[in-house]
């Protein structure tokens, strides 16, 4: 059952720069991300929706996606103490995908990093509170760091032709852009961080929109901002969105607090690669991630495939059985894919049930047991 029940809002839920043009834009739902408003639909089905992704452009409200900004002498070595993944590497001008993990191994969140300087880095984080778990730990640890958040709203903009109207708003030069890179480009006077990246398996850019200290001074310059990208995309067709959640699931894009928590660990979450437990650098959780590592994992994350009449989102997370009906994991993160014709979702699997092709049954809580298959991630094209 769907309820008409109204969220309040209040000053805890905050407003975007963008916030009043996804109004007028006809936005449908949204939900909380970092004390954020973050947009969950418009007028098209997420079908819809979809489809459009994948052959126009849209423009997304991402501003939820805060950035902790960590400044001073010691910025690096606070930033290398929160994850597993070598920072040793990375040059200015790059993004990571990161972990953050606690001293149990279990994830905290999984942002993106950007280098903006040897000495100043901007966490680009999932939906926990970062900001106390770095200062907590600059504090403790004695570092020499300034640590905030910025007036940083990221507005996403997704989709094949994005690179065309991102060059209309910012030249040729937006070419030039690697995946998980960054260059500052001009807007009206002011610089603009602008990354190749953002949460759609669909060529796509962010762009990590710098207001100001005052709100209606962010929200003049961010309408502006929003209605020159509108007005170059008029003629590609594009359309207001938000996280698509037939995209991400098929992409295998996991979503933090809904597919994973603090009691998963990287390992089980895939992020094998970014888990650097033999190199000489020091991170909170070394010894409990390296014990892992040695013992191995119980369970994993998966794609699943099932049968039935097409799922809407899942609002509760749907348990899945084995064969002999004992519970080896729960989607949390579940719909109907119109490219697969199936539903689809992700779970944490149990080891003996996590082998590619396995079968196993979804309870769909409305009182029919499904059959179904696990797959790999990010989904078979
Ligand atoms: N963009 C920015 N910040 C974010 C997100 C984002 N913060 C929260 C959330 N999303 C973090 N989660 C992810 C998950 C996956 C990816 C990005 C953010 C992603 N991964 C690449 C992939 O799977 O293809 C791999 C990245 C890599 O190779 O390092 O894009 O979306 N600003």
């Amino acid at each position: 059952m769907q309820s008409n029940i109204k969220l309040n809002m209040s000053r805890r839920i905050r407003r975007t720069p963008f916030t009043g043009k996804v109004e007028s834009c006809g936005v449908s739902d949204f939900t909380v991300v970092n004390h954020m408003l973050l947009p969950k639909g418009f007028k098209n089905t997420v079908e819809e929706d979809y489809w459009h992704l994948s052959k126009h452009v849209q423009i997304w409200d991402v501003s939820c996606q805060r950035q902790v900004q960590i400044t001073g002498p010691d910025a690096l070595k606070l930033v290398q103490l929160m994850t597993p993944r070598s920072l040793n590497n990375m040059e200015t001008g790059k993004c990571f995908y990161i972990p953050i993990i606690d001293e149990n191994a279990g994830m905290i969140n999984d942002p993106v990093l950007l280098k903006l300087d040897d000495d100043m880095f901007w966490i680009s984080i999932a939906d926990s509170d970062i900001l106390l778990w770095a200062k907590g730990l600059a504090l403790g640890s004695n570092f020499d760091v300034q640590i905030k958040e910025p007036d940083v709203y990221p507005l996403a903009v997704q989709g094949p032709k994005s690179e065309e109207l991102m060059c209309r708003v910012f030249g040729d030069e937006i070419k030039k852009t690697k995946f998980f890179n960054f260059r500052i480009f001009d807007f009206k006077g002011t610089k603009q961080i602008v990354a190749r990246s953002g949460y759609s398996k669909e060529n796509g850019f962010e762009i990590y929109f710098k207001g100001f200290e005052n709100y209606f001074d962010s929200v003049e310059l961010g309408e502006q901002l929003w209605e020159t990208i509108w007005n170059a995309g008029e003629d590609l067709n594009i359309s207001p969105g938000c996280p698509n959640l037939i995209d991400r699931i098929e992409g295998g894009l996991l979503s933090y607090g809904n597919d994973f928590t603090k009691e998963n660990n990287p390992l089980e979450c895939n992020l094998d690669k970014y888990c650097n437990t033999n190199e000489d650098h020091n991170f909170i959780g070394k010894k409990a991630l390296r014990k892992i590592q040695s013992e191995g994992i119980i369970q994993k994350m998966r794609g699943v495939i099932f049968d039935g009449s097409p799922c809407t989102a899942t609002g509760k997370p749907l348990p899945i059985l084995s064969e002999k009906k004992e519970k080896i994991g729960q989607i949390a993160s579940g719909i109907y894919s119109p490219r697969i014709s199936k539903n689809i979702g992700l779970s944490m699997v149990l080891k003996d049930h996590w082998e590619i092709g396995k079968n196993i049954i979804v309870d769909t809580l409305d009182g029919k047991f499904r059959k179904g298959i696990i797959t790999t991630l990010p989904f078979p094209k």
